[in-house]
């Protein structure tokens, strides 16, 4: 273990402790100057669908566009919907589909686009048909912007994805 600067180990301690005292503590922490826009701005979950199903498949992809704008980096915790048991979250890394177990981060200022073929929810073991016409309820929890609850409607199996002015 390296010990650096020994003569101001003791004040450099006492730094430390304040600090972490002040991380454990409820406040929320304006690290930096975040001029003229808020640090606490919205994270904005927009165009959230779920595909529907083929059957007899009871688990079904659900996609949405994550704009973090704030200017501080989140993370997209967990996902958690009201049509199925468990929700897996599938992320493209290096070119492949992993679980992400951690959630993906949100940079600054960043959108995260979970799309076909690339990043999405899996709603599994459903509870019940989930056809086109219907909706699905997403709780997106996120490190620090907390929870964010969006409506996802249920695209047919074969309609093309709602866009949200992005490419395909
Ligand atoms: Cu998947």
């Amino acid at each position: 273990m390296r010990i650096p600067l020994p003569a101001v180990f003791g004040a450099g301690a006492v730094v430390v402790l304040g600090a972490a005292g002040l991380i454990r503590g409820a406040q929320p922490l304006p690290a930096a100057s975040a001029g003229s826009s808020s640090p606490t701005a919205p994270i904005v979950v927009a165009g959230a669908y779920v595909r529907a199903p083929a059957p007899p498949t009871d688990a079904a992809a659900a996609y949405f566009t994550v704009y973090n704008t704030t200017g501080t980096a989140d993370r997209l915790e967990t996902v958690v919907s009201g049509a199925g048991a468990e929700t897996v979250l599938h992320v493209e890394a290096h070119g492949a589909m992993v679980v992400s177990a951690a959630g993906p981060v949100l940079p600054p200022h960043s959108t995260l686009v979970f799309k076909t073929g690339a990043s999405h929810v899996m709603i599994e073991k459903l509870f019940g048909t989930v056809k086109a016409g219907q909706s699905v309820s997403l709780e997106l929890t996120f490190e620090k912007a907390g929870i964010v609850n969006v409506t996802a409607p249920v695209i047919a199996l074969g309609a093309p994805a709602p866009t949200t002015g992005g490419h395909s």
